[in-house]
């Protein structure tokens, strides 16, 4: 590895990343169903028709998985918490198991001398609430801090660190405009109201956290550098309502109380009059932020209705996501949250890349994800020096797991996952960082 821990802060955090749907199993331990299990269920959604009822296991496997992080010499994990295992209808009465399970797996990362970073929604949204509207009805901001509030009365006294949502554009515009993710909408209004509602959600899990005590709080959002195709102004004016939707929308609202005008342009139009007065909830103040960031686009302007723009294939190098690898781009967006949102602590949440690994004669050799990393944490060392307030770097992911609407085949970890057997083997980057990571 290209790097170690000495050339970083000593309180600096080196984390692994996942999130529950992704590597629980969702079918135990009493969990209620999800809007994930039912869009899996839908023949043509998901490639193999694969879902999270078993996934890694984690669920009965966890103290393999926690031992695994702490042998790789990691600070933290960053974790999940499934909605619908903690509260199977959503709402009302709490699942036991599922309040056990993260309470056991807190008291075992604590045991093992990792920070436990929490994420309250990673997508598996508990598929009553979808019934009544999911993302799209403003009555979300109040479950949403219903089960913040659950929650973090039983786990909250121990974690280090909580992010509420995971990623908002997934949750909305990838979800309800793009229509590959659960619900699997296509539609603007749809869109707008959930890119709403999604900040919404967010601030008032904020309050309602703020009310149980719980501080070192933050919102984690994914960003995707936005590259014009040529210097055709309607090219740059495309590229530019990419990275609004994408890049600026959420966390203007929650940290500067506005929305970047090439987004809300577009999006107005959907919006419930008195958007505005939302806003002092959804900027309830958290301490820091994440970064998620794994790629760029390249955008072209494009004839029809907003946001009328394509994304034009890049060249290599691509990870098997079909993803260009761009490291500059983290150093860009890092730089961006700095001045754009002042001085406040920064984490990159996730960062990583898929690859084909095999077993081979026992070992996992992934020399090529080795170097994205190095390549990455390059820029981030980068932007420390320029007086950055990065305060920890996560990876995606700790195992290979349930890759969405793309099923099982993208393998992200750093260790091996058979589905079948459930055997975990640690990839040559797993060791890499182990030997990295070590304590002098
Ligand atoms: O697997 C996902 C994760 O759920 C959210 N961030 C991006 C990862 C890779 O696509």
């Amino acid at each position: 590895m290209g790097f170690k821990r000495a050339d970083f802060p000593e309180d600096f955090i080196f984390g692994v990343a996942t999130s529950s749907y992704q590597i629980e199993g969702h079918q135990f331990g009493g969990a209620g169903l999800t809007h994930w299990d039912s869009f899996a269920a839908t023949p043509g959604n998901i490639k193999g028709a694969e879902n999270g009822a078993t996934a890694c296991d984690h669920y009965h496997k966890w103290p393999e998985d926690l031992d695994l992080i702490q042998a790789m010499g990691a600070d933290a994990y960053r974790f999940s918490t499934s909605w619908a295992r903690v509260l199977p209808e959503g709402t009302g009465q709490p699942n036991p198991q599922g309040l056990d399970f993260y309470d056991r797996l807190v008291d075992g990362l604590l045991d093992r001398g990792i920070k436990p970073f929490a994420t309250l929604y990673h997508w598996e949204l508990p598929a009553p609430l979808a019934d009544l509207g999911g993302w799209r009805n403003r009555d979300i901001a109040k479950w949403f801090a219903d089960f913040a509030s659950i929650l973090m009365r039983r786990i909250g006294d121990r974690v280090h660190a909580t992010a509420t949502i995971n990623e908002p554009w997934c949750v909305s515009w990838l979800s309800h405009f793009l229509g590959h993710h659960a619900p699997g909408l296509r539609d603007i209004r749809a869109t707008a109201r959930s890119m709403l509602h999604v900040l919404l959600a967010h601030g008032a899990a904020v309050q309602a956290m703020r009310a149980e005590g719980i501080d070192n709080i933050g919102l984690v959002a994914n960003m995707e550098y936005a590259q014009p195709v040529s210097q055709n102004p309607a090219d740059i004016a495309a590229a530019e309502r990419y990275d609004a939707i994408y890049n600026l929308w959420f966390l203007d609202a929650a940290l500067l109380q506005s929305y970047p005008k090439a987004a809300l342009d577009g999006l107005e139009p959907h919006l419930p009059a008195g958007w505005a007065d939302d806003f002092p909830m959804i900027a309830a103040p958290v301490d820091w932020i994440g970064l998620n960031y794994y790629t760029k686009k390249i955008i072209a302007a494009a004839d029809g209705p907003f946001p009328a723009l394509a994304e034009i294939d890049g060249p290599p190098p691509k990870t098997t996501m079909g993803w260009e690898i761009y490291p500059e781009g983290l150093a860009y967006f890092l730089r961006n949250i700095h001045s754009r949102y002042g001085d406040r602590p920064i984490y990159v949440t996730e960062n990583g890349m898929s690859h084909d690994d095999q077993v081979i004669d026992g070992r996992v050799s992934d020399q090529v994800r080795i170097e994205y990393l190095e390549k990455h944490v390059a820029q981030l060392r980068q932007v420390m020096a320029e007086g950055v307030d990065v305060k920890g770097y996560f990876i995606w992911s700790l195992l290979d797991n349930y890759e969405w609407a793309l099923g099982y085949d993208k393998r992200f970890g750093l260790v091996h996952m058979d589905f079948e057997t459930l055997v975990r083997t640690p990839k040559v980057s797993y060791f890499a960082l182990q030997k990295a990571l070590k304590r002098q």
